[in-house]
């Protein structure tokens, strides 16, 4: 079967756009990596949403950088080669030029450099947190405690038989929408990394030490992460799933959580000095 090029473009296209549409109809339930995702995971808080514009901004400098380099080395190999310009000029220095590109590029660093600064100020300065959530790394699971709420703690490990594969567990991270969130992080055993890309938030948990961060979501739903700090060989295997949920459905979920995890053996790792039960 022969065919033309423009026709054979047209038809991989369809294909693409018929395997998108796939992509995103199977993704009703909330952020996690999709296939072929070659962009940043949806932003689900103002901290992302900051993140993606100045990562959009970063894109659209380094191409026009990219594209002048790239025109200058071409009329260089063009027109100055040996052939073309069998002569070559004896100049050795021109203040303008060498003011001109000592400056241009001190402006851009700094110009990048402002809204870069504002970024990590607004990550690192937590704001009066509504809710604070404790968040142990362990080898290989997380456990999440919830102080302001009657001080439970329950465990969060990778459940084989849910969805999405690899990335649901068997007791999420429950958080009220729109409410200002503080993580505090810790680690049990190793290093680990607490990371939601949704939330733009990654943070180290380590032993012996307390990592803070925050996050407010704006968007009810389910959002997956990762342990992002290599930390032995189930490293792969301790996803985190946080699901945000109204005021009421989090209330609700306080009084149920209390009383299931009332006798949870989580509750009496610390004091017991040892294993927890998994
Ligand atoms: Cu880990």
């Amino acid at each position: 079967m022969k065919m033309s090029n423009g026709l054979m473009g047209r038809r991989l296209l369809g294909l693409a756009v018929a395997g998108m549409a796939l992509v995103s109809g199977g993704m009703a339930f909330g952020q996690q990596p999709k296939p072929w995702e070659i962009t940043l995971q949806e932003a689900a808080t103002p901290v992302m949403e900051n993140i993606i514009s100045f990562h959009n901004l970063l894109l659209v400098l380094i191409t026009l950088i990219t594209l002048f380099v790239l025109a200058l080395l071409v009329i260089v190999v063009v027109k100055f080669n040996a052939k073309a310009n069998p002569v070559p000029s004896r100049t050795t220095h021109n203040t303008l030029i060498e003011v001109a590109w000592t400056l241009i590029p001190v402006l851009i660093l700094v110009g990048i450099a402002v809204p870069s600064f504002r970024l990590l100020f607004q990550q690192l300065d937590v704001p009066k947190a509504d809710l604070t959530v404790k968040v142990t790394g362990k080898q290989w699971y997380w456990s999440y405690a919830y102080p302001d709420n009657g001080k439970f703690e329950f465990d969060s490990l990778m459940a084989q038989d849910k969805q999405p594969r690899l990335l649901g567990v068997d007791n999420e991270m429950v958080v009220p929408v729109n409410k200002v969130i503080r993580v505090q992080t810790t680690g049990a055993d190793v290093i680990h990394a607490f990371a939601v890309p949704s939330f733009g938030i990654k943070i180290d948990s380590i032993p012996g030490r307390l990592n803070e961060t925050w996050f407010k979501a704006t968007k009810v739903g389910m959002y997956y992460g990762q342990c992002s700090e290599l930390c032995g060989k189930d490293h792969a295997f301790m996803p985190i799933a946080v699901r945000v949920v109204n005021d009421q459905e989090f209330a609700a979920w306080v009084e149920a959580a209390k009383k299931k995890y009332a006798t949870n053996p989580a509750n009496t790792y610390a004091s017991a000095g040892g294993q927890a039960a998994q």
